[in-house]
Order: C-alpha cells, then structure tokens, then sequence
C-alpha cells in the first residue's frame, strides 16, 4: 500500500498530464475500493480502444476496479483483443507472447517473492479464451498443478475476437464466426472444471452482469492465490462485433444465456481456501 510509488517528483507537477495528476489525486491506490465505489473515484482503465458494448471492456473495468491492492499488482496479459486495452490501464502490466502468459506470470511471482518477501505483491494473468484455452492450455494447467500463487482470470468471449472471428475451445457448439462458417463441431470445453481437478484453490464462473458478484469473486481470487495456491475465474464476456449484435445488447445477450442455461454463475471453494476467507472475515471484525 505504498502511495509513493506513484508520487510526482517536485518539480514536476506542472509538467505531468492532467491524467496523471486525477490518478494521484483521486485513484484507488491504498483506497480498497471495490465495484460499489465505481463513479466516484478515477479508474484505472479509461478511454480504451475496444468496440462499443465489448464485453471485455466491462469486465476488465470491474475487475481492476476489485484489485485489492492495485499499486502492488501486476497484470500478465496475453495477444488478443484485451491487449489493446493494456496500454491505457494504469497498472503495471506486461504483455507475455500469446500462450505464454502463466508461464510468465510463475517466473514473475517467484522472482518478486524472492525480491520482496516481506510485501504482498499480486500477479493476475487477464487473457483471453484462445490464449488461455488452446495455446496457452499447458501453460495454463502446468501452473495449477505446480500449485503456483497466481491468479488467472479468462475474458471468454467465445471466439478469436481479435484475428476476426475462429471459433475457440470455449465456442458453444455449432457456433457460427465469420471464419467458422459450418459451424463448431466440438462443445465448449469444460475449463472450470478442469481447473478444479488441477488443483485450483477457487473457481468461478461469472460475467459482467453480476457486476458486485464479479468484484467480490475477483478479490475472493487474488487474496486465496496470495496464501492457498492457484485461482481461476472466468468472465463470459459476449462480443458484439463478431457474434453479430448491437453493442447496446450486450447485457440481454447475457441474460439469454441465463435463461436458456448455456450460463451460470458458479463458484467452487477448497474446505482450505473457506477457511482462509472466513479467517480474513473474523480479523475485520
Ligand atoms: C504465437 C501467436 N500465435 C497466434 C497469434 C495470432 N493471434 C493474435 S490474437 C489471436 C486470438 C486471440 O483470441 P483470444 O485469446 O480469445 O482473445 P480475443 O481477441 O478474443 O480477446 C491470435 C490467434 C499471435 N499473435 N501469436
Ligand atoms: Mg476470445
């Protein structure tokens, strides 16, 4: 929780961008804000780049504003369309080879562990469904079973958004994409439950329209991935671009998805990582 990081040299005020000064001034650092805090205070991720009604851009939104600790956070992203967004995001982060992320993030935790044991500092990989779901997939399950202290978080969109449209490992079946035109032969892959079995402490499945659901599951992930071990969340984030609806329908496309049952916010907990949270719970009181 060290403002200071951020702090303008003197001398310098007059000469920082107005944006800059708003961060310092009125950014969550050392704050412990969460979602319920959004519009009052200047949030980490601001004129983006991605499409009108991106779902990706609503659940990056919530999810660095549940950052338990941004200042001491850093974000592994991978290619693909959230990498855009990357730039603008007043985290650090760094953008891993696309696949790679996990396996970034492991070097990452053990060398700020190694650099910093006394401080808490949070690694959370934020990638995509193809990074994380095909060609990052060993990457990915090698850091669960490693039982390594990170925190990955899937923006599923259901497709390869930013190559125009192939269908993912996380595509429904028979989901037509511009350049999956016959339609996904295979199911969407079960990743939440593969994760339990690799050995991932929490487990979520949720989207931006349970936003206050998202934030505390969120922050439920990074605090669990600090003590217990791995974490795994996944954000469905519908993409109008390339499933072809009006970006002021991404929230309805969600909840048709709720209501047909292709979607359901779900949560799985280790009897140790509970025990951890309900710990955390009695020291606030
Ligand atoms: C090593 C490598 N392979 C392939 C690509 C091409 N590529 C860039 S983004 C992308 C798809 C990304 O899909 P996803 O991870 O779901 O992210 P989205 O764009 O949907 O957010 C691919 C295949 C690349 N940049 N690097
Ligand atoms: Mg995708």
């Amino acid at each position: 929780m060290n403002k200071n990081l951020f702090k303008i040299s003197p001398g310098y005020e007059e000469i920082m961008p107005a944006e800059y000064l708003d961060l310092i001034n009125d950014g969550p650092y050392g704050k412990n804000y969460g979602v319920d805090d959004l519009g009052t205070f200047k949030e980490l991720l601001e004129e983006h780049p991605l499409c009108a009604g991106c779902g990706l851009a609503l659940s990056m939104r919530l999810i660095l504003a549940s950052l338990p600790n941004p200042e001491d956070t850093i974000i592994v992203g991978s290619t693909g369309c959230s990498a855009l967004a990357f730039p603008q995001v007043a985290v650090q982060n760094i953008h891993s080879l696309f696949g790679n992320q996990n396996a970034v993030a492991t070097g990452l935790k053990r060398a700020l562990k190694l650099r910093f044991p006394d401080k808490i500092k949070d690694v959370v990989v934020v990638a995509g469904d193809g990074a994380t779901v095909d060609i990052g997939l060993d990457m990915v399950m090698h850091s669960w079973f490693r039982k390594e202290n990170i925190t990955t978080i899937m923006l599923d969109n259901e497709a390869y958004a930013n190559t125009g449209g192939q269908e993912s490992g996380m595509s429904q079946e028979k989901a037509v994409l511009n350049m999956a035109p016959t339609g996904k032969k295979f199911p969407k892959i079960a990743l939440p439950e593969v994760a339990q079995a690799a050995g991932c402490a929490y487990v979520g499945e949720v989207s931006p329209l349970q936003a206050k659901r998202l934030g505390k599951m969120v922050r439920n992930a990074i605090l669990i991935a600090r003590e217990i071990g791995p974490t795994y969340l996944q954000l469905y984030s519908p993409c109008p671009t390339n499933y072809k609806f009006k970006s002021n329908e991404t929230m309805q496309k969600i909840k048709d998805r709720v209501k047909d049952g292709t979607f359901k916010v779900k949560e799985y907990i280790t009897p140790e990582a509970e025990q951890f949270l309900a710990g955390i719970e009695e020291g606030k009181k």
